[in-house]
C-alpha cells in the first residue's frame, strides 16, 4: 500500500480503514467471505491490463497466450470440481450469469418460474425490479406458510398452469436443503427447462454437503465469492448441446472484455476448493451454523423454518420488537456485521423487515468454531436486549473486538 499512499492518500486511507473494519468486527454477512492472499494477489495482478475478447483460442486481440492459459486452467479446474460438461467463467457477478442463461434459453416475454423475493428467492429470479421481471413473463412460487419450505405443491400446480420455458431453482435466503430432484420432475412434468443457482451454496455442493443439481439441470449458475471463497464474479455451468449458445450470449452477446485478472482469481480459487482442506472448511461452515441456529434458539429466538441445514440461519425479530433495520444499526455498533432481511410473509417491507440473515462461511475462514458461535450468538441476544444501554454496548464492542484479535486476518504485511 506504500506507492498508492503517496499517489493517492485518500483512496488508499479507506482501504486501510476497510482492512481495519473486516479484522476488528464479526463478519456474519451470509454471502460474504474472506479470500486467501494468493486469490488477492491473482486479483490484484497485472491481467487487469489485459484485453481478451473472445475465449482462449478463439480472441479478438494479439498478446492473449497467457490470458487464455489462465482462463483455460479456470474452466478445466471448474469442470473437474463440479463435474460439469461445459463452463463460462467470464460473467461477471451472479446476476450476470442468471441473464445469460436467460439470454441462452428463452425470448423476451416467455414464462419462467422463480422464487418470490420475499420468501427467500433473489432480485434476478424474476423481480419486477430487475431486468428478469422486466423481460419475462414470471410466475413467483413461495415458501409453504407453516413449514418455510418450498412448497412442492404450488411449485407444481404452477408449473400445470402457465407451463414456463424454464424454472429457476435456488435462494439468496434459504436456510434448508434445496431439492433440486423435485425441481427436475416438476421440470418434466410441464417440458421446462431447469436453471439452478447455487451462488449461496457452491462450496457446499462442489464438496457433496449439499446434492448437486448438476447433472440433471440444463444450466447451473453460481457466484465464486460466497461460501466458494474465490474473487467477487460469476459463473455458469450446462450440457454440452448449450455451450455454443451459452458462449456467444455472455460474449459478445452481453458482456464485452472479460476480467481477466478476476478469471485468474477464479482459476486459484477453484484450485483451492479442489482440495482437502476446503471440504474440511465446509463442513466447518455447516456446524457452525448448525451450532448458531441451536444457541440462538435457546436464546429465544425463532428461526425461520426452525433452523438450518447449510450456511445461514434466518432468525425472525418480531417476538423481540425490533426491525431488521434497527438490529441491523445496533449490531453493527457493537462490531457485529449481519443484514436486515425479510422472513416469509413479512408485513414490513424490504427497506426495514422483520428478521435478520447470519452467515457462518466468513467467520469460519478465520478458524472460528462451535465454541465461538455460542459466544456470538450470546452476544447477538445481549445487543439486542440492551438496544438503548450505550455502556453495555461498548462492552459487547470490546468483546467482539478481542474475540477478533484471536482470529487475525492475512498476513502482517496485509494489515
Ligand atoms: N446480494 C447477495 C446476497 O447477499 O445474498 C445475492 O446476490
Amino acid at each position: 500500500m506504500a506507492i498508492l499512499m503517496k499517489t493517492d492518500p485518500e483512496v488508499a486511507g479507506a482501504i486501510l480503514r476497510e482492512t481495519q473494519r473486516q479484522a476488528e468486527k464479526l463478519n456474519l454477512i451470509t454471502s460474504e467471505n474472506f479470500v486467501s492472499e494468493a486469490v488477492l494477489e491473482a486479483q490484484g495482478s497485472i491481467l487487469t491490463n489485459k484485453y481478451a475478447e473472445g475465449y482462449p483460442g478463439k480472441r479478438y486481440y494479439g498478446g492473449c497466450k497467457f490470458a487464455d492459459t489462465v482462463e483455460t486452467l479456470a474452466i478445466e479446474r471448474c469442470k473437474q470440481l463440479f463435474d460439469a460438461e461445459h463452463v463460462n467463467v467470464q460473467p461477471h457477478s451472479g446476476t450476470q450469469a442468471n441473464m445469460a442463461v436467460y439470454f441462452s434459453a428463452l425470448q423476451p416475454g416467455d414464462t419462467i418460474l422463480g422464487m418470490n423475493l420475499s420468501h427467500g428467492g433473489h432480485l434476478s429470479h424474476g423481480s419486477p425490479a430487475n431486468f428478469s421481471g422486466r423481460f419475462y413473463h414470471v410466475v413467483p412460487y413461495g415458501v409453504d406458510r407453516e413449514t418455510e419450505t418450498i412448497d412442492f405443491n404450488e411449485v407444481e400446480a404452477l408449473a400445470k398452469k402457465h407451463r414456463p420455458k424454464l424454472i429457476v431453482a435456488g435462494a439468496s435466503a434459504y436456510p434448508r436443503v434445496i431439492d433440486f430432484e423435485k425441481f427436475r420432475m416438476v421440470a418434466d412434468l410441464v417440458g421446462a427447462m431447469v436453471v439452478a443457482d447455487i451462488a449461496h451454496i457452491a462450496g457446499l455442493v462442489a464438496t457433496g454437503l449439499h446434492p448437486s443439481p448438476v447433472k440433471i439441470s440444463e444450466f447451473v449458475t453460481s457466484t465464486t465469492h460466497k461460501t466458494l471463497r474465490g474473487p467477487r464474479g460469476g459463473f455458469v455451468m450446462c450440457r454440452k448441446e448449450f455451450a455454443k449458445m451459452l458462449d456467444s450470449c455472455v460474449f459478445p452477446g452481453m458482456q464485452g472484455g472479460p476480467l481477466m485478472h478476476v478469471i485468474a482469481a477464479k482459476a486459484v480459487a477453484f484450485k483451492e476448493a479442489l482440495s482437502g482442506e476446503f471440504k474440511d472448511y465446509q463442513s466447518q461452515v455447516v456446524k457452525n451454523a448448525r451450532t448458531m441456529a441451536d444457541e440462538l434458539s435457546s436464546q429465544g429466538f425463532r428461526l425461520v423454518s426452525g433452523g438450518t441445514d447449510n450456511h445461514m440461519v434466518l432468525a425472525d425479530l418480531t417476538d423481540k420488537r425490533i426491525t431488521g433495520k434497527d438490529a441491523q444499526e445496533i449490531l453493527d455498533r457493537a462490531g457485529i456485521v449481519v443484514n436486515k432481511n425479510g422472513i416469509p410473509f413479512d408485513m414490513r417491507g424490504p427497506q426495514i423487515t422483520s428478521g435478520i440473515r447470519i452467515g457462518t462461511p466468513a467467520v469460519t475462514t478465520r478458524g472460528m468454531k462451535e465454541g465461538e458461535m455460542k459466544i456470538i450468538a450470546r452476544l447477538i441476544s445481549e445487543v439486542l436486549m440492551h438496544i438503548d444501554n450505550e455502556k453495555r454496548l461498548q462492552e459487547i464492542g470490546e468483546e467482539v473486538k478481542a474475540l477478533c484479535e484471536k482470529f487475525p486476518l492475512y498476513s502482517e504485511r496485509l494489515r
